[in-house]
């Protein structure tokens, strides 16, 4: 199979953990026979110091002729110390989302048994957890008008959803719920908000195309407290984007660290990868990243957006075999772990290449 990836790196540990999951694409290539060739691109803050804008043209030009992105983190602290600044890094993102029109990010809750002692929650909670999120990706108040007074002293972000948006990724979670164990938690805040009405108003109505799927309604405020009370209830969750955002960062600890988490966009345009984490300014450049979820978006990308399942097993099989042998990244040591199986970036990367390797 011949590919072309686009892979951007962006802002802080961005780069180091992309090159791992590039690493990982580069040994299946290799094992399996596959031509998969690789363009780079800027986003987010470098963009803006590169160029002025965090999505420059020459980058949607490359996304919209590649066959799958691989995508690491936006975001900088000196946006996050100062408010007042308008052009910000994850600008790069939203706009790449709308214009590639990925409205459906999935986000797979994976809990290795070996990581059951990492998780803040207790194994006996966790044991058996399987959730796949879908979050809506380019509608809700990331995209809604916004305003800000003239004394500056009031501001506003709509909170905007259409009847088509909710359809078309009601549809795709319910698609997904038909081949797990058949449950859907749509999550909203309906007993507030408009737009949730909406939302619950038209998965009640996509819900009766699939009668063999069961259908629940949870509100946000509800659904954040059963994540960490009781998360095996769930198997595929529905949320809108901002709900999405919130709860798969409280799901993270399920999983044992944001470290761990992988995401796939997608929509109408090329599949988008990424982990679920930003840019952890704090310890980019140290080799401290965990690279794992760069590695599991790589293996999403397989068999998403190239349909390849038996690679994406290999790699998944990979990071499994790897924590079994008890090597660990700071983010994911217990405190029974040998201090010399704590890896950094670039030796827990190159220890699942060698893993991946046929
Ligand atoms: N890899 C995810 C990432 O870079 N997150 C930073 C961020 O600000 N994301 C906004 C969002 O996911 O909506």
């Amino acid at each position: 199979m011949t590919k072309n990836i686009l892979v951007i790196p962006g802002d802080g540990i961005g780069a180091e953990v992309t090159t791992w999951g590039k690493a990982v694409l580069e040994q299946i290539a290799a094992d399996f026979g596959h031509e998969f060739s690789y363009e780079e691109a800027l986003m987010g803050h470098v963009a803006i110091e590169a160029t002025g804008t965090p999505l420059p043209d020459e980058t949607l030009e490359k996304a919209k002729r590649s066959d799958a992105i691989l995508f690491g983190a936006v975001g900088h602290a000196k946006y996050d110390n100062d408010p007042t600044l308008k052009v910000r890094p994850e600008q790069g993102l939203l706009k790449i989302r709308k214009e590639l029109g990925l409205y459906a990010n999935l986000r797979p809750i994976l809990l290795f048994d070996e990581l059951l002692g990492a998780s803040s929650l207790k194994p006996e909670i966790l044991k058996g957890t399987d959730i796949l999120f879908f979050r809506e990706l380019t509608g809700d108040v990331y995209f809604g008008e916004k305003n800000r007074s003239e004394d500056r002293n009031t501001a506003s972000d709509l909170m905007i959803y259409h009847r088509y948006e909710v359809e078309r990724i009601a549809r795709k979670a319910y698609e997904a719920a038909r081949v797990r164990r058949k449950k859907l938690c749509s999550v909203d805040k309906a007993n507030v908000l408009e737009a949730s009405r909406l939302w619950r108003e038209v998965v009640q109505e996509i819900a009766k195309e699939y009668p063999d799927v069961e259908t629940e309604h949870m509100f946000i405020d509800n659904a954040a407290m059963q994540l960490v009370k009781n998360p095996g209830k769930f198997d595929v969750v529905l949320t809108a984007n901002l709900f999405g955002d919130i709860l798969t960062d409280e799901a993270s600890q399920i999983a044992g660290s944001m470290g761990m988490l992988a995401s796939a966009s997608v929509g109408d345009g090329t599949g988008f990868f990424e982990p679920i984490h930003g840019s952890a300014h704090d310890i980019a450049g140290q080799n401290k990243a965990n690279p794992l979820a760069s590695i599991l978006s790589a293996a999403l990308m397989l068999e998403i957006a190239f349909g390849l399942k038996e690679e994406a097993k290999q790699v998944t099989d990979a990071v499994d075999k790897a924590l079994k042998l008890g090597f660990r990244t700071s983010d994911i040591a217990g405190n029974g772990t040998d201090p010399s199986d704590i890896l950094g970036t670039n030796e827990m990367g190159n220890k699942i290449v060698e893993l991946v390797k046929r």
